[in-house]
């Protein structure tokens, strides 16, 4: 679609002034002829028409030529042409076909082409000027006056100028220089009341198409080079360009109502209050200020009035640290007394789970916009400390809010993200965030990026913490605007977070808001930043607040006068006071309170599950039969899919018929039985849509037609949920990131990501650490995300072998030394997990996890082990009756051969999970050793099966018990299993353990040594004196 985009634009035909513009980044500096335009070859003024005065003409005629050629005689055309293309001097005129009626016009052409001898210099002046245009335009950002402490955040080695309305020269000559890098394009004194046209690609003229160069210079100084820098001539769109030029350039175009203005100054004193009410009521408290940046509060709620008119009812936030109290109570509006409760150390909390502190809590709140009048519904996202880590959870949020309204070109609900300036340069999910932007199933149609840029991070000056000028340049890589703006003035401000709501509904593209501010205090209001940047700090304690300086400048227009002034801020003072006297009524803290997702209907009115049980994850006969049909069809005519996948689906339509599956095949069964009730289901990640093992295959592609895809999937059932399957970007971090923001919205869909080798899953860390593990206990937060992660020791390297178990099962919270006391393990011991891990070895077991998922009355997210050999393991395969109506998930597979016919004789107990089992059994058949050894797989690792194992341990009185795995010994699941199975047996037994060594990499690179070391855990596995001298 970008490539689309990308070409049509390069394909339009060029305006007169970019054609000029092209041509005027190859001139050469000196001397300047008219033969530049001609390809750099003839001088046009040896063509003998040309001797004569008229370059007013001439140059006219150029103009519309470029513009359009049919515009002009044939006879400009043609010489036009041949002089672009290089033709000789003398060459590229040739006479037009005599014509008696134009003889005339012809005498009188040349007698204007006569009339003036200086036409090289007018043509070349015109040039430069549209070069000069550009300039400010491509430039104009550098200088303008941006930072409010006047130290300068970019250092573009430019010296501050000022400009009266009578531009002089000097001022003329510092930006020529600055903006044309040293050339001043021939234009001197003489011509700054000279009058030039202006090119299509500036609106500074506003009704006027002609201006005299001294104006011209100024109204570029007023557009560019003010409190305002606009970066966005990078963007290969014209449309576009054309659109902010406009907006920026039309005179008069920044005019503010008194009615505006005091709005503005309104909010401002709320910002400002706010802050300076919770400095009075809790000085030592943290809470990351917004002091130096208070137009936040105005910018964001212009932004969101903005949205709201242009038909917006849904924003959703995600922010960090910084001023993040002041969002809540003055944009998002939560409750003053909620939030000032959370200051009283004394309150005891209400809810379940570790909480989280104040300024990293979510909130969601519908109310009536007062400007537009209309519904609007704002959710803050909830966010850990790890900054812009919430970037792609938003992202996801808002695209299955669009997704779920049918709000297919985000017209209703969108998404703001705000961003500190040294973790918007720093942390790398913002890029991999940008690069979701403009992807099919992951746009969420343009998101407004706010930068709180103080100019600091801690204690690190911008020029340690950034190789770029800006903190924003990372936003240059998806074609956004950046709008960087000083801070100090608000009406800048306001103007350019209206233009970037307008860019947004227009576009539906991402654009930057870039606040050039400073932060009044340290970094919390307990740090002294004095220590790091004593002169900047100076000039801080110097710099008068923005409230002041924008009521003073109020009062001198007359805008408002002091007491109107004085009593707002009373107003404000007095709501702050009431809300705090009603805080001191809160007895207890809900978290409750600050959900940034609500899920109504779902849950019971107090929030609780509206049951404690599951029903039979069980399919009838046909059903089971009719996915199988469909998964093993093209379910559209005249579509011609590959050889090779014909085979693959002849097969499944086999295993249909015989009343089996594989793994491929029972995911499909899940994934078609859910749709037909209603379940939406997405699965998002690298390649899942045919598998990276080519067994899935949900997309099929003619072999054809170019891009004629099918997914039948979708043609399961008449009134089924629709089913998204889509291949994502190369990026881990930002893709769970926004998987899970999507599983946030909605408890009636299940939401999968696929990480194409499990251990890859570690680039996503953050998300696993901050969000899936902790979500429900620090936001009482519920989700039911699933990760798929390919997991096995096959010989494939240490980097493609292991998804890491160990690390999933250290972070579970069940208590490895005390057995549960519960009534049920089947659903109340998953209702008190933070997540579910297991690791199936059965496709059937699989069909019956991803069903449970959704058939529960909660959500928690279920981290599934998948298998790679087992997908075409012969003996990998469930039977329909396996799936059929009563049938189950099963926590624990236990024994059912000779060993479970006879236990009392058995002599060991393996207990295991996954894909060993499989070479366990061959070998114990092998070593005929089936009513010695008893297999028990454990299926569902977290929350651990302490009533079923406990049965299994008990069930084999005269056994040993090993754990084996084929993981080496410091990773997989030893040292999980190994505590809850003695509880379980109340340390009666030991637990001893056969498999790999201790090691540092998850696998061995050399085959061979792969399959010594599989031989020899087999051997201690079935080797019944392996553990007699331990003992
Ligand atoms: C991923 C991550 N790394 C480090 C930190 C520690 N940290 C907290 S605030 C901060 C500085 C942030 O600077 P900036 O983004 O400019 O925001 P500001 O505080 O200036 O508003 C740092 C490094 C963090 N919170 N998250
Ligand atoms: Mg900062």
């Amino acid at each position: 679609m970008l490539n689309l985009r990308t070409c049509a634009a390069k394909l339009r035909p060029l305006t007169a002034s970019q054609t000029v513009k092209t041509i005027s980044q190859h001139r050469p500096a000196a001397p300047r002829t008219f033969q530049q335009i001609r390809c750099y070859s003839a001088p046009v003024a040896a063509e003998p028409f040309l001797s004569g005065t008229s370059s007013n003409y001439v140059e006219e005629m150029y103009y519309a030529w470029l513009e359009n050629p049919k515009s002009v005689h044939k006879s400009w055309d043609i010489f036009f042409r041949n002089a672009n293309a290089g033709a000789a001097p003398g060459t590229a005129y040739q006479s037009p076909p005599p014509l008696s009626t134009s003889l005339s016009t012809l005498s009188q052409a040349q007698f204007l082409v006569q009339a003036q001898p200086n036409v090289d210099k007018l043509v070349e002046d015109h040039l430069a000027v549209q070069s000069l245009i550009r300039a400010y335009q491509v430039r104009g950002h550098h200088i303008a006056k941006l930072d409010p402490l006047g130290i300068s955040c970019v250092n573009f080695d430019d010296a501050p100028v000022t400009v009266s309305p009578n531009v002089d020269l000097a001022v003329f000559k510092e930006r020529l220089r600055v903006l044309t890098v040293g050339g001043f394009y021939g234009l001197d004194e003489s011509d700054l009341d000279k009058v030039f046209h202006l090119p299509t690609t500036t609106f500074i003229g506003g009704n006027e198409s002609a201006l005299p160069l001294r104006e011209i210079i100024r109204r570029l100084e007023m557009a560019y080079c003010q409190h305002i820098g606009v970066e966005f001539m990078f963007i290969n769109d014209l449309e576009q360009c054309q659109w902010i030029r406009q907006k920026f350039e039309t005179p008069g175009i920044m005019q503010f109502t008194n009615e505006e203005k005091r709005t503005l100054l309104a909010r401002l004193v709320r910002s400002t209050r706010f802050e300076e009410f919770l400095h009075r009521k809790w000085s030592s408290e943290k809470r990351f200020g917004l002091e130096g940046c208070e137009v936040l509060i105005p910018a964001l709620k212009t932004i969101i009035d903005k949205s709201s008119e242009k038909g917006v009812d849904y924003v959703i936030m995600g922010m960090p640290h910084r001023g993040r109290l002041n969002v809540l109570a003055n944009v998002i509006r939560k409750e003053l007394e909620q939030i000032f409760c959370q200051f009283d150390s004394k309150l005891e909390a209400a809810d379940e789970g570790s909480g989280d502190v104040k300024y990293h809590l979510g909130m969601y709140h519908r109310r009536i916009n007062r400007v537009t009048d209309r519904n609007i519904t704002l959710s803050l996202v909830a966010n850990p400390s790890h900054l812009e880590a919430a970037d792609p959870v938003v992202q996801g949020k808002t695209k299955a809010e669009q997704f779920y309204s049918g709000d297919t070109e985000g017209k209703k609900v969108m998404s703001i993200l705000l961003h500190g300036d040294a973790a918007f340069a720093g942390q790398g999910i913002v890029y991999e965030t940008f690069h979701l932007s403009d992807l099919p199933s992951y746009t969420t149609h343009g998101t407004v990026h706010v930068v709180v840029n103080n100019q600091i991070g801690f204690t690190t000056d911008p020029r340690m913490a950034r190789s770029s000028p800006y903190p924003t340049d990372v936003a240059r890589v998806v074609n956004a605007p950046i709008f960087h703006v000083n801070a100090d003035d608000p009406e800048a401000v306001v103007y350019v977070c209206n233009v970037a709501a307008e860019w947004r509904s227009t576009f539906h593209k991402d654009v930057v808001v870039d606040l050039v501010c400073y932060r009044r205090n340290g970094h919390n209001e307990m740090d002294e930043p004095m220590f790091t940047q004593p002169l900047m700090y100076k000039q801080i304690r110097k710099q008068k607040p923005v409230l002041q300086k924008y009521a003073e400048l109020l009062i001198s227009q007359g805008v408002v006068n002091q007491p109107e002034y004085e009593e707002e801020i009373a107003k404000y003072d007095k709501i702050c006071e009431e809300a705090h006297a009603r805080s001191k009524d809160e007895k207890i803290l809900h978290i409750k309170h600050w959900l940034d997702s609500p899920w109504p209907g779902f849950f019971t009115l107090d929030g609780q599950p509206r049951s404690m049980t599951c029903p039979s994850t069980g399919l009838n006969e046909e059903d089971l039969t009719h996915i199988g049909q469909v998964a093993s069809s093209v379910p559209v005519e005249d579509f011609t899919i590959h050889g090779g996948l014909s085979r693959i689906l002849k097969t499944r339509g086999e295993m249909v018929k015989n009343r089996t599956v594989d793994w491929a095949l029972a995911e499909y069964m899940a994934f078609g039985s859910l749709l037909k009730e209603g379940i939406h289901i997405r699965l998002s990640g690298q390649d899942v849509e045919r598998g990276t093992f080519s067994h899935r295959h949900h997309v099929l592609h003619d072999q054809n037609v170019d891009k004629r895809t099918c997914i039948p999937m979708n043609h399961l059932w008449p009134n089924q949920a629709p089913y998204t399957v889509c291949n994502s970007s190369l990026s881990e971090y930002g893709v769970l990131g926004f998987e899970l923001g999507f599983a946030m919205a909605s408890p009636n869909a299940l939401v999968l990501w696929e990480a194409q080798f499990g251990d890859f899953h570690n680039t996503a860390q953050c998300i696993i650490d901050q969000f899936i593990c902790p979500g429900q206990a620090k936001w009482v937060r519920q989700n039911g995300i699933v990760l798929l992660l390919p997991h096995g020791m096959e010989g494939m390297g240490p980097e493609h072998s292991s998804a890491r178990p160990e690390r999933f099962l250290q972070m579970c919270n069940d208590d490895p030394d005390v057995f549960p006391k519960l009534d049920d393990f089947d659903v109340r011991q998953l209702y008190e997990c933070n997540w579910i891990v297991v690791n199936c070895s059965t496709p059937a077991n699989f069909f019956h996890v991803l069903r449970r998922q959704i058939l529960l009355p909660f959500r928690k997210p279920l981290i599934i082990f998948t298998p790679k050999s087992l997908l075409r393991h012969p003996e990998a395969r469930s039977s329909f009756d396996d799936m059929l109506p009563g049938t189950h998930f099963l926590r624990v597979i236990p024994d059912d051969g000779p060993a479970a016919q006879n236990p009392d004789r058995v002599k060991r107990v393996l207990f295991c999970t996954g894909k060993v089992y499989y070479d366990l059994t061959r070998e114990r058949k092998a070593r005929q050793m089936e009513a010695d050894v008893a297999i028990t797989r454990v299926e569902q690792l977290s929350p651990f099966p302490f009533d079923l194992l406990q049965r299994e341990a008990q069930k084999y009185p005269a056994a040993e018990l090993v754990w084996c795995q084929e993981e080496h010994k410091n990773q997989g699941y030893y040292d999980y299993v190994k505590p809850r199975l003695r509880t379980t047996i109340n340390r009666a037994k030991p637990v001893w353990y056969a498999g790999r060594e201790p090691a540092a990499a998850p696998a061995t690179g050399n085959k061979k040594t792969h399959l010594t070391e599989l031989q020899r855990l087999l051997d201690t596995a079935f080797n019944l004196d392996a553990f007699k001298d331990l003992a």
